[in-house]
């Protein structure tokens, strides 16, 4: 049972070398699992064995960018680590990127493009028993990431219609170095919302504060902010054990997470948030995990700076974000007897029309990820991630209103026509999420 990750461009590219780097830590380098199945379903999942006798594990996955140097510099990185990427599962166009130009990535480089994508991922399934999906990394700031990840977004559900897919999209920074992040994130989003599953966000400015916060990091590094991402996406994509008589696979996860396919915006929140060097004198007991979780979602943050106080006694002052579906994964001691309810004492708002048995889910594991002796992730699908949707089609609009940098786009295929249906179809996902009720 695995999954086929698909790295898009920089960040895309960055983000899943280091998401593999964590699994590979838990799977391959330092295998503290208590159980083998553990290590051998994780494994499976994302990596694939050398044919030859080489011992060396191979990534399940494809690196796509349309400039060499990101791709050249994880190949480097790969020769002196115990896993690596195949090598016909690169696409590394010797050009100059996309130029931050989504019209560029989607019209030019997709369709040239589309042919020798789709011949690569078909020989990756192939190597797949049982393939449960696909998970596409990128950003949605630049033009290969957002542009081309749309398309091959496009290419995958046409061709696989029946294999799920997420997308694991970084958003960016609110004062970002792009000054036309807002329209390719906007172009962005209304593909990735008729082609994927599920669309899990990751803000960088939460991750920078996450980094400052759990690291003690003054100055973070982008691999920083990778790290942290790549530990909540395994925390929540390796094997968790059986419950209510299934073992709960990647399809399980999106048809919890999305009850309907309008909501589709996925946030992760993990707990504990501590530098490695404090956890000898950290002792964290699942209910106290699970409060801080839960005021994490009421507060409308992502980081637990509101540990340790009585759940009762907090405060909200702003009406809590309303939630469709949460799902907990917990790994490690004892992980089976905790409370899930802990995370609606007092309640959580949910809206109203999902049924009270489809609200929450809690899947668990025995074994612990990495040094933690308890973690736990928690996916929220929520008014909580449709906030930085919002702010950038506001000004995705407002630069159109001035048709500032517009002829960029246009030169490359996009109409104004297309980019007004864009705009639409993700203001429609931002009112549906305003709409909610409890
Ligand atoms: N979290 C994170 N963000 C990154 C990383 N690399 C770039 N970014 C962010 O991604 C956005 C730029 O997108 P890139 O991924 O560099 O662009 P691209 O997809 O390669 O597209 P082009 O270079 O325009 O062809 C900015 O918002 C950066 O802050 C990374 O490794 N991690
Ligand atoms: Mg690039």
């Amino acid at each position: 049972m695995s999954l086929i990750s698909l790295q898009i461009g920089q960040c895309g590219n960055q983000l899943g070398f280091s998401f593999f780097n964590t699994i590979s830590d838990i799977s391959i380098q330092k295998p503290n699992a208590l159980n083998y199945n553990f290590l051998e379903e994780s494994q499976y999942r994302f990596f694939s064995n050398s044919e030859k006798e080489d011992e060396k594990y191979f990534a399940r996955s494809i690196l796509i960018d349309t400039e060499p140097k990101v791709i050249k510099e994880i190949s480097t990185s790969c020769k002196n680590i115990a896993w690596s990427y195949r090598d016909d599962c690169h696409i590394n166009v010797q050009q100059l990127g996309s130029g931050n130009n989504w019209a560029m990535g989607y019209y030019c480089h997709g369709p040239e493009l589309q042919e020798k994508i789709l011949n690569i991922i078909r020989k990756e399934t192939e190597r797949c028993d049982h393939l449960l999906g696909f998970l596409l990394y990128s950003s949605v700031a630049g033009g290969t990431g957002s542009g081309f990840g749309s398309y091959i977004s496009e290419v995958v559900r046409d061709n696989f219609p029946s294999i799920s897919s997420a997308s694991i999209t970084v958003w960016p920074f609110q004062r970002g170095e792009v000054s036309v992040q807002a329209y390719n994130a906007t172009l962005s989003l209304a593909s990735l919302q008729k082609s994927v599953d599920a669309v899990f966000v990751f803000e960088n400015d939460w991750l920078l504060k996450l980094c400052q916060h759990k690291m003690g990091l003054n100055k973070s590094s982008l691999c920083d902010l990778n790290v942290v991402a790549s530990h909540q996406l395994a925390n929540m994509f390796l094997p968790v054990e059986r419950s209510c008589g299934i073992t709960p696979v990647f399809n399980d996860l999106l048809a919890h997470l999305v009850p309907h396919p309008q909501y589709k915006l996925i946030g992760l929140r993990s707990v504990p948030q501590e530098p490695l060097s404090s956890l000898p004198f950290s002792a964290y007991t699942w209910p106290g995990l699970l409060r801080t979780l839960r005021r994490m979602v009421l507060y409308n943050t992502v980081v637990d700076e509101v540990y340790g106080q009585n759940s009762s006694s907090v405060n909200i002052s702003n009406s809590p974000p309303i939630s469709l579906a949460n799902l907990l994964v917990l790994r490690g001691r004892d992980s089976e007897t905790a409370d899930p309810e802990l995370l609606h004492k007092p309640s959580l708002p949910y809206a109203s029309w999902v049924p009270n048995t489809s609200r929450l889910k809690m899947w668990t594991h025995p074994n612990p990820f990495l040094p933690y002796d308890r973690t736990a992730v928690l996916a929220n699908n929520g008014q909580l991630s449709a906030s930085c949707v919002d702010v950038a089609v506001a000004k995705a609009w407002k630069l159109f209103s001035y048709k500032a940098y517009f002829h960029h786009y246009v030169q490359y295929g996009l109409s104004e026509e297309d980019f007004k249906l864009a705009v639409m179809d993700v203001e429609q996902i931002i009112a549906s999420y305003k709409s909610l009720e409890i």
